[in-house]
């Protein structure tokens, strides 16, 4: 079992189990270039109804107590979940919702963390309620909101956290020199960037930015992400 990479870092895994696993498709392109072959990340996107085994590889049926919709059968989610998990390494089992907690910059932090991650796509109206109590035997199971609106299902949302997870780990397309400096790592937004040329289309660069003051620039562009927080993120200011 392969425990960690040529270089010490450890290796992390990510299954996703989605009915529409050819959405992943340009993640898996973007995100892991390198990282795929030296083995940092080891992203794998299943077909739910692999684990079907009628003729109409059915993952859906009618709800009990009526209602609007259909709801995802239990059974397929049950063998998916279990052969993600065989080997014993209780994943950390991520459902999308829109009854989850949101997902945020910290969310992504600590789900960096973690070797072995599933994420669990619904659709329709979402899957049986006992997938989520099964699944606590096999790891910790979290359910995730990407944010409050209503999405047609969780394979958006994955993407999202996938992307953001991602960009989090070393050697992960993405991932960039100084993640300190980012839009929501320190609790503000980001300063405004700007590149040549110095006049364009009669908009000027900020005059500061051109002096080769560094003192005076760190100072201005702090500023800049106090003022636009405030402006637009109050509650960003608030803790
Ligand atoms: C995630 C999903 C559906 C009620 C209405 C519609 C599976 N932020 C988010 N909004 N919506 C979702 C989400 C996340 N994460 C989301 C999974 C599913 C929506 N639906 C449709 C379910 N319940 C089905």
């Amino acid at each position: 079992m392969r425990t960690s990479t040529p270089s010490g870092r450890s290796a992390h895994r990510i299954d996703v189990v989605s009915i529409f696993p050819s959405y992943f498709d340009g993640l898996a392109l973007s995100l892991l270039g390198k990282a795929r072959d030296s083995g940092i990340l080891d992203l794998s996107v299943h077909d739910l109804r692999d684990w079907t085994h009628d003729r109409h590889r059915t993952v859906d049926d009618t709800p009990y107590g009526g209602g609007a919709g259909m709801v995802m059968k239990p059974e397929p989610w049950g063998l998916a979940l279990d052969q993600l998990a065989a080997g014993g390494t209780r994943p950390t089992i991520i459902f999308p919702s829109p009854a989850g907690e949101v997902f945020t910059q910290a969310t992504a932090r600590d789900l960096a963390t973690r070797e072995h991650l599933v994420f669990g796509c619904g659709r329709y109206e979402g899957i049986d309620e006992r997938v989520f109590e099964y699944a606590r035997d096999l790891g910790e199971v979290r359910l995730i909101s990407l944010g409050d609106y209503v999405l047609n299902g969780g394979e958006v949302a994955v993407m999202a956290m996938i992307e953001a997870i991602g960009r989090l780990i070393p050697g992960v397309v993405g991932n960039p020199e100084s993640l300190v400096e980012e839009s929501h790592e320190d609790g503000l937004l980001e300063y405004p960037s700007y590149t040549k040329p110095a006049v364009w289309r009669e908009h000027e660069v900020p005059p500061i930015l051109l002096s080769g003051n560094h003192g005076a620039i760190a100072a201005w562009r702090r500023e800049q992400q106090l003022e636009r927080t405030r402006i637009r993120r109050p509650d960003l200011l608030d803790d």
